[in-house]
C-alpha cells in the first residue's frame, strides 16, 4: 500500500470510529419521587420496561419536587444530555399507600419507581425540551398509578410538540379500582396486572378482569408512536370517575442518538483527506 493511501486509510478509520461508538440507542428516564427522598432512585437501581427499552435501565433522574424549571437529564450510562424537564400540576406530589406484595414482581426496582407520583386534576403539565441535540426520533413510555382506593378513574395524556402545538400522541387509560401497582387483585379481579406494566385497552363500559381481551380500558402504561421534535409537552387531564386524576408515575424517552458534532467534524477531516487524495492521483 502506498504511503498516501495509507494515510487516507487511517484517517477514515479514526473518523469513522467515534460515529459507530456513538450510534444507536438510548434511554433518558426520569422518576417523579412524590417529593420523598426516600422514594428516589439509586443510580444502580433498575427499572422501567424492558420489553420497550431493550432491558431495565439505571441512572434515573428524580424529580423531587411539585414543580421544576430546565432541570438538565444524563442518560442510561449517566452522561450528560441536551435535554431539561420542566413541570407543574394543579395537585403536585403524591405517594401510593405501598407497592410491596403481590406474586408477580416486574423485576428491579419498578415497586420502587412507581411509589411516588405526580398528580393531576386538569392542569399537568410536563415539558422536555433540547430533544434534537440528543434524538433523532423517540418514543415516550409513561407509568400511571394513583392512589385510587376503591375508585375507578379515567385520565388522558397527550404530547404535543411545542413549537407548533401539533397533538403527536394521545391515549387515555383507567386506574382500575382497588388495584395499586403489584399489590394484587382489586374487589373483582385483578383489573390491572400485578407487578407488571398494561397498556389499557378501550372497549365500552364497565369493568373486565385482567388479563382479558380486550381489556376495557384498565391499565398502568403507555406507549407513543415514533416521534421527532424539539421539545414537547405531557399534558395530563382527569376525565372520568368520581374525582379527575392524571397520576404520573415516571416516564422514559427512548431513541436513536444523533452522532456528536465532535465526531462529525472527525469524520469531515477523514473526507477532507480523501478527497485531497483523490485529487492528487
Ligand atoms: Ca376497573
Ligand atoms: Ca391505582
Ligand atoms: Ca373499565
Ligand atoms: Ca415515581
Amino acid at each position: 500500500m502506498k504511503r498516501s493511501a495509507f494515510a487516507v486509510l487511517t484517517v477514515l478509520l479514526i473518523g469513522l470510529m467515534p460515529v459507530a461508538a456513538n450510534a444507536g440507542s438510548s434511554v433518558v428516564s426520569v422518576n417523579f419521587t412524590g417529593g420523598n427522598p426516600g422514594h428516589a432512585l439509586a443510580a444502580t437501581d433498575l427499572a422501567g420496561n424492558p420489553d420497550v427499552a431493550g432491558s431495565y435501565t439505571g441512572n434515573w433522574n428524580n424529580a423531587m419536587g411539585s414543580s421544576a424549571t430546565d432541570l438538565a437529564l444524563v442518560d442510561s450510562a449517566n452522561a450528560a444530555t441536551s435535554l431539561r424537564l420542566s413541570y407543574s400540576t394543579d395537585l403536585g406530589t403524591w405517594t401510593l399507600p405501598s407497592t410491596t406484595g403481590g406474586t408477580n414482581l416486574s423485576g428491579g426496582a419498578n415497586p420502587q419507581m412507581m411509589l411516588g407520583y405526580l398528580d393531576a386534576a386538569d392542569a399537568g403539565r410536563v415539558t422536555i425540551t433540547g430533544l434534537a441535540g440528543y434524538f433523532k426520533s423517540f418514543q415516550v413510555a409513561l407509568f400511571f398509578d394513583g392512589d385510587n382506593g376503591g375508585n375507578w378513574r379515567v385520565a388522558q395524556y397527550t404530547i404535543v410538540d411545542n413549537a407548533t402545538s401539533t397533538q403527536l400522541f394521545q391515549a387515555s387509560g383507567e386506574d382500575s379500582e382497588g388495584v395499586n401497582f403489584n399489590a394484587g387483585g382489586g374487589d373483582s379481579g385483578n383489573e390491572n396486572p400485578n407487578g407488571l406494566f398494561q397498556i389499557p385497552v378501550s372497549d365500552g363500559e364497565g369493568n373486565l378482569m385482567w388479563p382479558a381481551s380486550p381489556n376495557n380500558g384498565e391499565g398502568n402504561f403507555l406507549l407513543s408512536g415514533v416521534l421527532s421534535a424539539d421539545g414537547i409537552t405531557i399534558q395530563m387531564a382527569g376525565t372520568a370517575g368520581d374525582i379527575h386524576r392524571a397520576p404520573i408515575n415516571g416516564f422514559q424517552i427512548i431513541g436513536e442518538v444523533v452522532p456528536e458534532p465532535a465526531s462529525l467534524a472527525i469524520l469531515g477531516l477523514g473526507l477532507c483527506g480523501l478527497l485531497a487524495r483523490r485529487k492528487r492521483a
